[in-house]
């Protein structure tokens, strides 16, 4: 069933070029949508070189892109925002469903008939005087049982550009459709940018999605957070597999051995970076790879195991903080073909950050293209400034990141960005309890999406921004999952952001994070031991490896694995009131799980 309207179109006059598919269902939608929007042109994108050439030359001619100095970061470009238009934006983000409660309480909702409309009237003649990009795209490996193929249609070259990044673009997503026509339809218009008409919408019903009034990546790079994860995760329910927003890597140890995890952290609290983490001098031999730094779509195999792929083929990363203490190799994967986006210039073409390697410099043009100097009060690089780059560029990223089966997940990690209350690193006693450490996750809020941050909200599996339906639904599916698989993953809960009472950090994060995994990875293994305790199973200190860690100690082990009862009753109590919100459709075994918690606290 379809909640599409009627649209009344003139197409008596269309002179468009030849399209670069026989797939009807995509060319008649794609003229359908230029019969509204009305572009001067229809550009059909083909995912070649010669395509990405053409494109580049005229998104620097029209002044979208400048180039930065190619010596030092070859194939790279700038890109500056319209300043109101620099992050996620989730009060203009709707699920458009019949009903309100399929959307659920934590959804924007609006009922698809009046959204269609709405948008419709926005779209209409929004493209005179400018091209329209078909941009058909791979979510997914080639061939791959999880694979979506999209279609977007969009005013934006900077779009067509960084999906071009971002997703396994061209001619491959015609050929994994062939004539069928269950593709994901994308419409995208920048209109005028203007943040009172900026609206994305998600109509799960027809795997449609319409976003309007922006060109911030998050918004408008439909594949990622609209498709892979709202849309996806719609589709996850209904056919049996889950679309999460978790980065994947696997850990490699000198044997050989490889194991895989999956972790959810909120957005800006550091998935790159556990993604592309560089082992400490004391695990030499020891790798991690990376599989993927955002999404993981995820599907038990024959086996009975969970296996994931990474739906996308690029990184869309923040770009403040990256250094070679924090992640070496992003250092290296942006330092060619890399789009910046809302960093801040250098004199020589050279782009500047705060928290890059080397000296601050003297001046330079922030993102907004003003001059800044060390004494300026603003930020000169955006908090949300962004790269998007090919994943390939990594130099760890996975060989098995094109394999259509994808990787079997033996643990899941859930953590956010806390100061106090959560310790280090604990385990779940089981699928269930796992589910509950997922569901009740709570993190300060970062430049990722506009407004509140810093406040600690609750955010379920790191998912609240980009889930696609009720999210007690949502954990019902989780829960459910476990039933398809013979051996499901462990789950584990970190906090790599703990502080003191004088507000440092409690633990050293970044590559010392390795030591995190290692326990993880031998607990899978059943190769180590832990204690029970209040909140799930804990390393004893025999059981956590601190050789050659630099003050630390038991005594800051201690500290960062401490459980505060007083603290913990406090959060239960916010635990209590995410779950009155969704008390219509909470499953009861989290209500079994708290009040568990509750007992042994
Ligand atoms: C992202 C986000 O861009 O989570 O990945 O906001
Ligand atoms: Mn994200």
């Amino acid at each position: 069933m379809t909640t599409q309207i009627e649209l009344r179109l003139d197409m008596s006059d269309k002179k468009f070029g030849q399209a670069n598919t026989s797939n009807e269902t995509v060319i008649k939608w794609a003229n359908e949508m230029a019969a509204l929007c009305q572009p001067d042109n229809i550009f059909w994108c083909d995912g070649s070189e010669g395509e990405k050439s053409e494109l580049t030359a005229q998104a620097l001619q029209q002044g979208i892109l400048t180039t930065l100095n190619q010596e030092k970061l070859p194939g790279c470009y700038y890109h500056q925002s319209n300043p109101n238009d620099v992050a996620r934006v989730e009060q203009c983000t709707f699920i458009c469903t019949e009903t309100r409660e399929e959307a659920g309480p934590t959804n924007n909702w609006a009922p698809p008939k009046e959204m269609y409309e709405k948008l419709y009237s926005l779209f209409r003649g929004s493209m005179k005087g400018r091209t329209m990009y078909v941009i058909p795209y791979l979510m997914g490996p080639l061939g791959s049982p999880l694979t979506k193929v999209g279609v977007e249609l969009t005013d934006s070259i900077y779009v067509a550009l960084s999906m071009r990044i971002m997703t396994r673009m061209g001619k491959a997503a015609y050929e994994q459709l062939r004539n069928r026509a269950d593709f994901n339809r994308g419409l995208h218009s920048m209109l005028d940018l203007n943040p009172e008409r900026r609206f994305i919408c998600h109509f799960p019903q027809d795997n449609t999605i319409l976003s309007v009034g922006s060109n911030y990546g998050g918004n408008v790079l439909l594949g990622k957070k609209c498709l892979a994860l709202r849309i996806g995760s719609c589709l996850a329910r209904k056919e049996g597999w889950m679309a999460e927003h978790m980065l994947i890597l696997g850990v490699e140890s000198p044997e050989g051995e490889k194991t895989f995890v999956a972790a959810a952290f909120p957005s800006a609290c550091g998935k790159t970076n556990f993604a592309m983490l560089v082992p400490p001098q004391r695990y030499e031999g020891w790798k991690v790879w990376t599989v993927g730094d955002d999404i993981a779509w995820m599907k038990p195999g024959p086996d009975g195991r969970l296996y994931a792929i990474n739906p996308e083929s690029g990184y869309f990363g923040v770009i403040p903080g990256t250094n070679s203490k924090s992640n070496p190799n992003a250092v290296k994967t942006i330092s060619r073909d890399t789009v910046y986006t809302n960093a801040a210039l250098l004199s020589d073409g050279d782009v500047w950050w705060e928290g890059k390697d080397g000296p601050v410099p003297s001046e330079c043009v922030d993102w907004r293209g003003n001059r800044w100097t060390p004494e300026s009060k603003e930020k000169a690089a955006h908090p949300n400034s962004r790269f998007a780059v090919p994943m390939m560029n990594n130099p760890v990223v996975a060989p098995e990141v094109n394999d259509p089966q994808g990787v079997p997940i033996s643990a899941i990690i859930f953590g956010g960005r806390r100061a106090n209350t959560i310790p280090l690193l604990f385990q779940a006693f089981n699928w269930g309890h796992g589910v509950y450490l997922g569901a009740t996750m709570g993190s300060e809020m970062t430049a990722a999406a506009v407004g509140g941050v810093g406040q600690v909200r609750r955010d379920p599996m790191a998912m609240l921004p980009f889930c696609g339906y009720n999210m007690g639904d949502y954990l019902a599916h989780w829960l459910h999952m476990q039933r398809l698989m013979k051996s499901p993953p462990q789950i584990f809960h970190v906090n790599w952001f703990r502080k003191d009472d004088s507000g440092n950090f409690l633990w050293p994060g970044f590559g010392e994070n390795m030591r995190v995994l290692k326990w993880i990875v031998d607990r899978c293994r059943g190769r180590v031991g832990a204690k029970e305790s209040a909140l799930g199973w804990m390393p004893r200190i025999e059981d956590f490896d601190l050789n050659g860690l630099q003050g630390f100690g038991p005594e800051q082990f201690e500290k960062v694995q401490a459980i505060n009862s007083e603290e913990w009753k406090k959060e239960i109590l916010l635990h209590q009131e995410l779950f009155m919100t969704l008390r219509d459709t909470l499953p009861k075994e989290l209500i079994f799980e708290k009040e568990l918690l509750v007992s042994r606290i």
